[in-house]
């Protein structure tokens, strides 16, 4: 059994307590269908939990199952920072676009519209859905003004994900295309309060604006990093109260073109629950999370700090450490807060968090295939241009114009286990990501990673080092990956791999 579907068997053992057996492939042949979730005709589970201070996108459709949304990209100004309207291109004219939510094993519709002036394409980053519904721009053409597409998909796996432009990614996601995207667990363990934060770092000019996108330089080495860091959409740190005990679930984004942000609670204890695959068996303390471009992490926050000495109420607090790096080499913090909870009362009843109990598979299979990738890069004529194993990536606007398709790099057949090593010889840092698959964390520079449990599809290569990842490919179709740094991954540090259905083995 696959190492997705052992913990999916765990989860709804633990909480339907029925059986549970590999899900078969679906009709379309498209893997994660969500038959091994939610059987056909089971009672729907209550009601999905609030997140505070979001308003999910509306579902028009009655079934319980269908989460049926209008989804528009266009032009907007929003307030980024107080009393400064900015120009953006956003979904539903918000930064963050608005939250879609869906219960796991749902069916999502969303009617996209692009009423932007621009081509665009919308990823759901982190759904092991079919390839067709990906937001590929190697698979499909970006939308063009003006026109509309249908989305629709089933979300097999729970967890913390986000949708964002995947066309000219580098304008469109620092631009404000973004959004938090939650599939809710099938009986969700219990917290007294749930908070998502999506974070993003933006560069606004003088005159509050969108700054000029340079096509050289430390923008593109390093990636675009931002002067002003945003909270859900705003350089003021999210305001509100929690409760001493309170139980919390926070979902954190990164959702930012480049910058790893690195992430403390304080005035508070937390766990890390969750990862980019969703629930963890074995939640994990923390002083600094490092959270890389396009990953996610759950936590469960303690509101139990220890008193009011200087006699005012504590501040339960989410902070981020922008490091500064100083020419004699040592380096100091610099802690912006993201979000500020008064204490205000009490909890009445206490709640405990309970892992999942769930068994992840061996990690070293022995028959693994081993596949190595160098993320590199260098200046040509044509300017920068960022390679993995040698060949610069295509294929960001479309597929050929002769209606033919892009060749992956290589085909692997659905189950395969491939240990993937990944490393870098450009650039202080690469968050890689895979799409449609789920993989774990298993080396760095040739030592086994005990710390980094979890699922994942994004992962952090850092400096010169080198990390090595399993995967089991357990989604068939066509999958792109690429570096998620938004400059890097356009100037063509990307790749394709196809995965084969496993009954064509
Ligand atoms: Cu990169």
């Amino acid at each position: 059994m696959s190492m997705r579907r052992l913990i999916l068997c765990a989860v709804i053992q633990m909480s339907l307590a029925g059986a549970c057996s590999p899900s078969q492939p679906s009709g379309d042949g498209a893997a994660g269908d969500g038959s091994d979730v939610v059987a056909d005709g089971e009672v729907p589970a209550g009601p999905i939990p609030t997140i505070e201070g979001f308003t999910p996108l509306e579902d028009h459709n009655p079934d319980p199952r269908v989460v049926e949304v209008d989804l528009e990209a266009r032009s907007s100004e929003v307030e980024l920072r107080p009393g400064v309207m900015t120009r953006v291109w956003a979904y539903e004219g918000r930064v963050p676009g608005p939250l879609i939510q869906a219960r796991v094993g749902d069916r999502v519709i969303v009617h996209f519209k692009n009423s932007l002036l621009a081509p665009t394409i919308v990823h759901w980053h982190g759904l092991r859905i079919t390839d067709q519904m990906d937001g590929s721009p190697r698979l499909m053409h970006p939308f063009l003004p003006g026109t509309t597409f249908r989305y629709e998909f089933v979300v097999p796996d729970p967890g913390t994900y986000w949708y964002h432009a995947h066309s000219d990614s580098t304008q469109q996601i620092e631009r404000g295309l973004y959004a938090p995207l939650v599939v809710h667990e099938r009986n969700p363990p219990r917290f007294d309060r749930e908070r998502l934060f999506v974070l993003d770092d933006v560069r606004l000019g003088s005159d509050g604006q969108i700054g000029a996108f340079n096509t050289s330089g430390p923008d593109i080495g390093r990636g675009r990093t931002g002067n002003v860091l945003l909270v859900n959409g705003s350089s003021r740190a999210v305001a509100g109260s929690t409760q001493r005990g309170a139980l919390e679930r926070w979902r954190i984004i990164n959702a930012a073109n480049a910058r790893t942000m690195y992430v403390r609670v304080r005035g508070g204890s937390a766990l890390v629950i969750g990862t980019d695959g969703g629930l963890i068996p074995t939640p994990y303390e923390f002083h600094e999370l490092e959270v890389a471009a396009g990953q996610r992490y759950d936590l469960a926050v303690r509101a139990d700090a220890a008193g009011d000495d200087d006699g005012g109420a504590p501040v339960l607090e989410l902070v981020n450490n922008v490091p500064v790096f100083r020419a004699d080499g040592t380096v100091d913090e610099q802690l912006f807060s993201l979000a500020q909870l008064r204490y205000e009362g009490a909890v009445v009843s206490r709640i405990e968090y309970t892992a999942p109990r769930v068994t992840l598979p061996s990690i070293e299979p022995a028959s693994a295939t081993e596949r190595t990738l160098l993320l590199s890069g260098a200046n040509t004529d044509a300017g920068v241009q960022f390679t993995i194993n040698g060949r610069t990536g295509v294929g960001h606007h479309g597929p050929p114009a002769d209606g033919g398709m892009y060749e992956p790099d290589e085909r692997f057949v659905q189950g395969q286990p491939v240990r993937i090593t990944v490393s870098a010889n450009v650039s202080p840092e690469h968050p890689f990501h895979l799409h449609g698959q789920f993989f774990q964390v298993v080396e760095r520079d040739g030592f086994p990673v005990v710390d980094e449990p979890g699922l994942k599809d994004v992962v952090l290569v850092r400096g010169r080092g080198t990390v090595t990842v399993l995967t089991y490919f357990e989604n068939p179709g066509r999958w792109m990956y690429h570096c998620h740094i938004s400059e890097h991954g356009d100037l063509g540090m990307m790749g394709e791999w196809e995965v084969l259905p496993a009954m064509m083995r």
